[in-house]
């Protein structure tokens, strides 16, 4: 115990003396870029640090007299890893920024170092609500789980489907997502008749959609986190469900972009409510969907993707904004109220809550010239995270 503490300390000290060297530093600045590259959720991995370069070839490498660098580290969404990558980010390469966070547990482990070092932490994929309170260094420019679920749980009703049974991913943002989406759902007049949970790593869907094809809801209301969704989505159709005249409905993370072209015809008519589609209609997003595609061999970006492109333009925002001088705590400052027109639409950063403030949309999947998107057909505006509020 005793040594343990002695340890910390001797972490925390070399923290916060990194962070001081951070502002002696030449005419670098340093971005830490923490994301799976590797395991199941490479993909997201992928989606972010593809962004985050497509930012810079767009905007160069030279802001406010310095030179940006960007560091990528694979952690293989392993929550032990994150952190330790990030200690090494700080005291050795004296990063000026954290960034990336594929996932919950990983941003909730590598909070402290954060607050320790004093050190600007950027989240551009985690979505768990509470993600922004475990430091008052962390900023968002992903989404949240509550911010998505309630306007699909206020369209549910008023479209037919009263009775419905959640399935969710057993952790942070899953839990989130079932208990947003229930209160609403009830509230509206609607019922949760039972709420599934289905395990994080190595997910078999069968048994548990086998139990919502025998409760013969309305509707199965569904959170899994990027990549998990085609399967999601076959096994749906292999057990019979979508003939059984069950509806999927969810989160926009079950038809996510990245691999909705793949899932064929069973996803045609899913409606889900989400922060970002490749399809949204607007100038800014068309430029960048097409100059994504062109540098990533066409690949479609996914909500992953703009949220690691937002991400780096707060950055680089930031560091324009204090010339280039400020240590953390100038461009955190430099970070809250920024608002600005993304490729999902307009956006902003409270100031209050360090979180992304933004327009959620409900979406159907349709057929566009041969390919499946999430075509957008109702907007609700500036949303705020629901968490903050309780
Ligand atoms: C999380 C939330 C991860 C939503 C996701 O995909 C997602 C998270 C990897 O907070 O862990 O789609």
């Amino acid at each position: 115990m005793q040594k343990r503490t002695v340890i910390q300390a001797a972490v925390a000290a070399a923290l916060l003396a990194a962070s001081g060297l951070g502002l002696a530093q030449d005419n670098k600045f340093k971005i830490g870029l923490i994301l799976p590259m590797t395991g199941p959720f490479a993909s997201t991995g992928k989606q972010v640090e593809a962004a985050a370069r497509l930012y810079m070839a767009q905007n160069g490498d030279t802001v406010a007299g310095k030179k940006v660098e960007l560091i990528v580290k694979d952690d293989a969404s392993t929550p032990d890893v994150t952190k330790r990558i990030a200690q090494e980010l700080v005291v050795n390469e004296k990063v000026n920024v954290l960034a990336g966070f594929g996932l919950t547990p990983l941003a909730l482990a590598t909070a402290p170092i954060a607050t320790q070092s004093k050190t600007p932490l950027v989240v551009m994929a985690a979505a768990t609500s509470s993600i922004t309170q475990a430091s008052p260094y962390i900023v968002r420019t992903s989404f949240t789980l509550p911010q998505v679920s309630v306007a699909i749980a206020d369209w549910a009703p008023k479209n037919g489907i009263k009775k419905v049974v959640t399935l969710v991913t057993d952790y942070g943002p899953g839990i989130d997502a079932e208990k947003y989406f229930k209160e609403r759902l009830q509230f509206n007049g609607g019922q949760v008749v039972e709420s599934l949970r289905v395990p994080l790593r190595n997910p078999d869907f069968a048994p548990f959609l086998q139990k919502v094809r025998d409760d013969k809801p309305d509707a199965v209301f569904t959170f899994v986190p990027s990549g998990a969704g085609a399967a999601l989505m076959k096994q749906f159709a292999e057990r019979g469900l979508d003939k059984a005249g069950i509806k999927l409905i969810g989160t926009g993370d079950v038809t996510d972009d990245d691999i909705l072209n793949s899932m064929g015809d069973v996803a045609l008519g899913v409606v889900t409510s989400h922060h970002y589609s490749a399809a949204h209609n607007s100038p800014a997003n068309k430029k960048f969907v097409e100059a994504f595609m062109k540098a990533n061999n066409n690949l479609r970006p996914n909500f992953m993707a703009v949220g690691g492109y937002d991400g780096m333009r707060l950055i680089y925002e930031a560091l324009k904004k204090t010339r280039g001088a400020g240590g953390g705590d100038a461009l955190l400052a430099a970070m809250k109220g920024q608002i600005f027109e993304s490729p999902r639409g307009p956006i902003y950063i409270d100031a209050q809550t360090r979180d992304v403030v933004q327009n959620v949309y409900i979406r159907k999947v349709e057929k566009k010239d041969g390919q499946l998107y999430n075509v957008e057909f109702d907007t609700i505006k500036d949303v705020k995270d629901p968490g903050k509020s309780k």
